[in-house]
């Protein structure tokens, strides 16, 4: 079948500038908070993207970044005749879990405390892309979240929709940087708006000095390798064992680089039902967490963003916050009990997690060290993974 013919939608000034204040309507009654205009030509700094890639900075995405660089450079090959590419930001924080800091509880990272939010700003993208269809007959539109590979912070900073913050976040200077992006890309020819050219984050460094990993070794440069984020979310296998304790209760993502942020004071917060926390509130008991399998799992955490670190990530995370617990004998009650049960889990990746935590608790409580050292050997005598193993021998040092 012949591909579609690319129908060009022309309209004159007077037209598009209704148009355009029309649409910023329609996108604030589908529940999107602000919206900005860009051509559909390379992104700003797509080079500095290659760069990055090639330095290794992405980690375990280096793959997927990579096959898709390509793409990214040329936005119009996701939409063919693209000429212009709608970013939309949507506000998610909603209110806070006074349990943030309990070392007995896992944080989560603020994105991640609803349903998952492809599923609802694609339902949004595509009424909104339904509507602009009609009221231009012809044109024709696309809707990407994360589902496509553009390069959706750099489209929407030179949409006007914030700047780069040495966090290298997208930072609105009156929402902070608590939102998620989008990007509808139409074949229309819509008055792009003027990106912000004011650094506004000038001598401040709190979100470099404040990352736990060192993963911001410099403005706007974010090692990947050493992120949080990356690390409980992205990352298979075992934990580089020096990263461990900057993980301190956080079991999926991380926001401090958002949180020390002077301009996330004020950030609006959003009552969308599907971003409110479930019933645990913004942490997750990391007794519970240890006491999944992987229905339970499954069952637990269907329709939600945590689905995508696996039972692995979760429960390899779960441990890992046990094992920086300030207070272990504090701890211990029932969770040395689970923590023995998965020191015989059938993934390894748990096992050695595990073993560290009760290395470190080992290490911190002569007390537990009488029961923790028989349960370290008697795992060592039957264990056949070497990496467990070097974890288990690690942990009896
Ligand atoms: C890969 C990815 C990650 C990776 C890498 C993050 C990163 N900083 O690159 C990991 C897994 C670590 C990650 C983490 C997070 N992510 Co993420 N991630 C993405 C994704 C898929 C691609 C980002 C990308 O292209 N990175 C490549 C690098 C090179 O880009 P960059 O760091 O942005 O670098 C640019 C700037 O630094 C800039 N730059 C460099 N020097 C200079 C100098 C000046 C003067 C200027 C102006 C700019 C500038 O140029 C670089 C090249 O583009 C996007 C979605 C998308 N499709 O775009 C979401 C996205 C960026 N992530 C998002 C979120 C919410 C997060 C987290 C907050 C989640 C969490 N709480 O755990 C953290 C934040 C960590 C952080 N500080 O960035 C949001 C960000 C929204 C916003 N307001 O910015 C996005 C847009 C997803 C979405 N659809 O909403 N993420
Ligand atoms: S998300 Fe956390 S680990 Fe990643 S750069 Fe920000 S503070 Fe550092
Ligand atoms: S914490 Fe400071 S330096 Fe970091 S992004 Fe915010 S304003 Fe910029």
């Amino acid at each position: 079948m012949p591909p579609d013919p690319v129908v060009s939608c022309d309209l004159d000034s007077a037209v598009t500038g209704r148009l355009v204040a029309d649409l910023r309507q329609q996108a604030e009654r589908l529940g999107f908070s602000r919206l900005g205009v860009t051509t559909a030509e390379q992104p700003p700094r797509h080079e500095r993207l290659v760069w990055w890639v090639g330095q290794g900075l992405a980690g375990s995405m280096e793959g997927w970044l990579q096959k898709h660089l390509p793409l990214r450079a040329r936005p119009d090959s996701l939409l063919e005749g693209a000429r212009s590419v709608i970013m939309l930001a949507t506000d998610y924080v909603s209110g806070d879990d006074p349990h943030r800091r309990d070392p007995n509880r896992g944080q989560l990272a603020r994105y991640a405390l609803g349903d998952d939010y492809h599923g609802l700003l694609r339902q949004r993208l595509n009424e909104l892309g339904a509507w602009l269809e009609r009221q231009v007959p012809g044109c024709r539109c696309r809707g990407v979240v994360d589902s496509a590979p553009l390069s959706e912070r750099e489209l929407a900073a030179r949409a006007g929709l914030g700047w780069f913050g040495k966090n290298t976040m997208l930072i609105d200077p009156r929402a902070g940087s608590y939102f998620f992006l989008s990007g509808l890309l139409t074949t229309l020819d819509l008055p792009p708006d003027e990106p912000i050219k004011v650094d506004h984050c000038g001598s401040c460094t709190a979100c470099l000095d404040a990352c736990p990993t060192d993963a911001l070794p410099e403005p706007r440069l974010l090692d990947a390798n050493r992120c949080l984020s990356a690390l409980t979310i992205e990352d298979r296998g075992p934990v580089p064992v020096e990263l461990r304790s900057g993980f301190g209760n956080w079991v999926f993502g991380c926001d401090i680089c958002q949180e020390v942020c002077p301009w996330n004071r004020h950030a609006p917060g959003t009552a969308e039902p599907a971003l409110q926390p479930s019933a645990d509130g913004g942490t997750l008991s990391l007794l519970d967490l240890l006491a999944l399998d992987a229905t339970g799992f499954r069952a637990r955490f269907r329709g939600t963003p945590l689905l995508r670190a696996k039972r692995q990530g979760l429960l390899r995370s779960a441990a890992i916050a046990f094992g920086n617990h300030p207070n272990p004998e504090q701890a211990a009650g029932d969770s040395l009990e689970m923590l023995r049960q998965r020191l015989a889990d059938d993934d390894p990746v748990i096992r050695g997690a595990v073993a560290w935590a009760l290395g470190q608790w080992r290490r911190r409580s002569p007390r537990l060290a009488d029961g923790i050292v028989p349960m370290l050997r008697g795992r060592l005598d039957v264990e056949a993974d070497a990496t467990v193993r070097s974890e288990l021998e690690a942990a009896l040092a």
